[in-house]
């Protein structure tokens, strides 16, 4: 079975353990021969003149057991002689703290990418060494990243942040009036994405972060289109469980565009495909049972089952239902 996934980083590492999982127990096959992922590139950045993907290394150091479970990001066991190095010349950012084996991937894809090296290619580099399991696609190998347009001004009067800025150094804390994937409109979907999308038995939309995870990818030209056009089908999953996000700050992205935090607003937001949205089918929580008449009335089949990813075998459950929702 082909499984496309769209994500974004520690919700969508989650995720893809769990799919990994799903297929390892069901198909038996080589997972990597059958699960695409599709990341979200629009957290990136240039910093200290290395070029850094958050949500990319978030999934590809999960995928590889290597990651830092604690912070979500970064390698397990870092150190920080580095950056301690760079904050003393006053280089990168103080708030931002990069590891020294997480810096040594930035290297080593900043010099591939000034050998002109395409980033989906940059990625299944660094991934190689390990047995990930899974085919990882960044969403565009453009540079397409989230602004945050302030409702007021900083104190340095600022009134547009970088999305790493506002998530990390303000924890999303100063009210956005909206977000801006800057340059998506010119920004091409990375190769393979497309077909990925529509060659899949299914696509799932992990429990990622729907504006600035989830949105960005969809802001890539070409890709809401692949996924009205393939013929399989689209299975999200909330992110919010009984009103409020698992962890993170998506709440303050949705409250930013004005919509409400709970599951059934998000399924809502992302619309049903007879009506010209996205999802075939959508996933809550049981504490959200009581919204699954509802989203059914509008067009989204809906399942309440247990969504808390707490190991890839319970992810994989929800996995599970998500691909009977399929069909
Ligand atoms: P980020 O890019 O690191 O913020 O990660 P994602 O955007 O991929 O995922 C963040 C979202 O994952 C947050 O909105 C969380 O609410 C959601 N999330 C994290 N863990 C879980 C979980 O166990 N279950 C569900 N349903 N959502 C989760
Ligand atoms: N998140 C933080 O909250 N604090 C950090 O110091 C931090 C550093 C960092 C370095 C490299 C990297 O790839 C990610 C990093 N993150 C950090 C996570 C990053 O902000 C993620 O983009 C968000 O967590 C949302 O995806
Ligand atoms: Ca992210």
């Amino acid at each position: 079975m082909k499984i496309t996934v769209l994500a974004g980083g520690v919700g969508g590492a989650r995720y893809l353990l769990g799919v990994r999982h799903w297929l390892q127990d069901s198909d038996g096959g080589d997972p990597a021969a059958q699960l695409t992922a599709i990341v979200n590139t629009a957290d990136d950045l240039w910093l200290a003149g290395l070029r850094i993907t958050p949500d990319l290394d978030t999934i590809t150091y999960a995928l590889a057991g290597v990651n830092d479970t604690t912070r979500g990001w970064g390698r397990a066991g870092d150190s920080e002689v580095v950056n301690g190095e760079l904050a003393a010349w006053g280089v990168a950012w103080p708030w931002f703290t990069l590891g020294d084996l997480d810096i040594a991937a930035s290297v080593a894809r900043t010099a591939w990418l000034r050998d002109g090296v395409p980033l989906a290619e940059v990625v299944a580099r660094l991934a190689a060494r390990w047995d990930v399991g899974a085919r990882l696609l960044p969403a565009t190998g453009d540079e397409a990243e989230t602004i945050v347009h302030l409702a007021q001004p900083t104190d340095d009067g600022r009134t547009e942040l970088h999305f790493q800025e506002w998530w990390v150094r303000y924890r999303a804390a100063l009210p956005a009036a909206s977000f801006e994937v800057r340059g998506a409109a010119e920004a091409r979907p990375s190769a393979g994405v497309l077909e990925a999308i529509a060659e899949a038995d299914v696509v799932l939309l992990a429990p990622s972060n729907p504006v600035v995870s989830i949105g960005p990818i969809l802001a890539i030209p070409g890709i809401r289109e692949a996924l009205r056009d393939t013929p399989a089908p689209v299975i999200g999953a909330s992110p919010i469980i009984a009103g409020s996000v698992v962890r993170g700050m998506a709440d303050a992205c949705l409250t930013a565009i004005g919509v409400e935090t709970s599951a059934d607003a998000v399924a809502r937001l992302h619309g049903s495909r007879t009506t010209g949205g996205l999802l075939d089918g959508w996933l809550v929580d049981t504490a959200d049972a009581d919204v699954v008449e509802g989203l059914v009335a509008d067009g989204i089949p809906t399942r309440a089952v247990p969504l808390w990813m707490t190991d890839p075998a319970t992810t994989a459950r929800m996995v599970d239902a998500a691909i009977s929702l399929a069909g």
